[in-house]
């Protein structure tokens, strides 16, 4: 096993609960002003996570919840309008402040880099959003921060396809065994372990707690704060009260 070099971050979930709060409200926005009286209620947004990218989750819902809707004839230009509308609203919403990053984000983040460990972004995302993300939490650092990011249409297969930890890994110009994943979906676990990258951790949230993480070497609750230790649910680990670098580094050394 090579020694660890970077850290390949996921967004939505794992950086900040974005989905629920974010992206949905975004998504019902969008809707509203489009005069669509279409609503992507709590519990059939987790259903719609099912499917990854926000282009492909609207046509998963036509297809899956709302079949009856008559469909314009460019319905693929339709929805590419209504998800630009939407990822303007995400990235007004973001710059409100409302969405926080999750516990231990910051820490880690920050623990990394001055460890010299290198960081990189892969994410379904929209690339607007992951640059509305930074610059709320990280200023004009962010960009600097984060040497690779890997996200949206830049590769044709989304999440659980490996293409965009391929992707990232390739401008890192280093072997998927040189890194770490973290993510806090089944989706999002697949594309890395797929991808080459021995060793995910997961972080829960409310979706995808339900999920089926066999293959990550460590599942959370969250990474932690001293004042607000994480819960470990999976993982060949002593008890631990933080997920810090020495811990991702045990991690990557037995995977
Ligand atoms: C995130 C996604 C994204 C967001 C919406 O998955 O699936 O599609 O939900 O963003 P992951 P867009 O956390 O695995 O990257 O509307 O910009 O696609
Ligand atoms: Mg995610």
């Amino acid at each position: 096993m090579s020694k660890l070099e970077a850290l390949l971050w996921d967004v939505d979930g794992t950086l900040a609960d974005t989905e629920r709060d974010g992206h949905r409200v975004a998504f019902n926005h969008a809707f509203e002003q489009a005069g669509l009286d279409w609503q992507w209620d709590i519990g059939l947004y987790g259903k719609l996570l099912k499917v990854t990218g926000g282009k492909e989750r609207i046509r998963y819902y036509l297809d899956e919840f709302n079949r009856d809707w008559p469909r314009p004839s460019d319905l693929e230009g339709f929805i590419a309008a209504l998800h630009k509308e939407k990822s303007q609203i995400y990235g007004d919403l973001m710059a409100q402040g409302g969405i926080p990053l999750r516990s231990g984000v910051l820490r880690l983040i920050r623990e990394a880099a001055t460890s010299g460990i290198r960081l990189a972004i892969a994410t379904t995302t929209t690339p607007a959003n992951v640059d509305a993300l930074l610059e709320q939490y990280f200023g004009s650092e962010g960009r600097k921060l984060f040497e690779v990011i890997a996200a949206g249409d830049v590769v044709a297969n989304k999440k659980p396809a490996p293409d965009i930890y391929q992707w990232a890994i390739e401008r890192l110009k280093l072997p998927a065994s040189a890194c770490v994943a973290l993510e806090d979906s089944q989706n999002g676990m697949r594309s890395a372990l797929s991808a080459g990258i021995e060793t995910v951790v997961i972080t829960l949230n409310d979706y995808t707690s339900h999920e089926d993480f066999t293959g990550a070497a460590l599942v959370v609750d969250q990474l932690g704060e001293p004042e607000n230790p994480c819960q470990v649910i999976k993982g060949d680990v002593d008890a631990i009260e933080l997920v810090d670098v020495g811990l991702l580094k045990q991690l990557h050394g037995v995977s």
